[in-house]
């Protein structure tokens, strides 16, 4: 199986490192949705990255989707909690972080894509509210688990809320670097310090 995107992009990075927990066997293709448009279109003319492309030449894309079949057909485990109430609880949190990720990459398109004349205020605000809004969320989830070293949001094991709210709080950082609203955020920081330590996030690191 062949994992296309690049991992500065969430998305892709999620799954990437769920294939790592699951100890999943991939190839990773570094393919830009934008300088390499042409070569991804005769892949997908969806040019969507993750595009997981199978032994047999179909291509899947979006990263739920991909994580579901994942740990459907290639793996006897999920990473998912098996209480019912604490499924419902992380399906909450991976909305939540799925948002902080395709809200900054709203903003990346408005602000990167657009020419500056042509970008609309309102809507950049609009997303920005609804940005904040999610990241104050991530931050309220991951706060009671304090400096704990040795708990992740459910158990001992790392789960897909756990990945998804630590991916989506790297690709924020590393768009924002000197975005001082950033430091509001002790609870999402002491988290990813935590997970970008373990080995599965360091086999996946952030493209520069
Ligand atoms: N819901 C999708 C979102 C994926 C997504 O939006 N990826 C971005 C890159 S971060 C992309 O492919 N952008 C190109 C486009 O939308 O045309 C998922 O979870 O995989």
């Amino acid at each position: 199986m062949q994992l296309i995107g690049f991992l500065d992009s969430p998305f892709v990075r999620r799954v990437a490192i769920t294939m790592q927990c699951l100890e999943i066997p991939y190839q990773h293709r570094e393919l830009s949705i934008f300088r390499d448009f042409e070569e991804f279109r005769a892949i997908s003319p969806m040019v969507k990255v993750p595009t997981l492309v199978l032994d047999d030449g179909q291509a899947l894309i979006d990263s739920s989707l991909i994580i579901q079949y994942l740990e459907a057909q290639h793996s006897d485990r999920s990473l998912m909690p098996a209480d019912a109430g604490q499924y419902i609880t992380a399906t909450r949190y991976i909305g939540t972080a799925l948002i902080v990720m395709e809200k900054r990459a709203q903003l990346i398109y408005e602000t990167g894509q657009r020419p500056e004349e042509k970008q609309h205020a309102a809507w950049i605000e609009r997303l920005n509210k609804q940005l904040y809004g999610a990241i104050e969320l991530l931050e309220s989830y991951v706060a009671p688990l304090g400096e704990s070293a040795d708990s992740w949001l459910f158990s001992q094991e790392l789960s897909q809320a756990d990945i998804s709210i630590a991916t989506a709080w790297r690709f924020i950082v590393h768009n924002d670097t000197s975005d001082e609203r950033l430091r509001n955020y002790p609870a999402l920081a002491a988290f990813s310090a935590r997970a970008e330590s373990l080995p599965q996030f360091l086999a996946c690191p952030v493209s520069a």
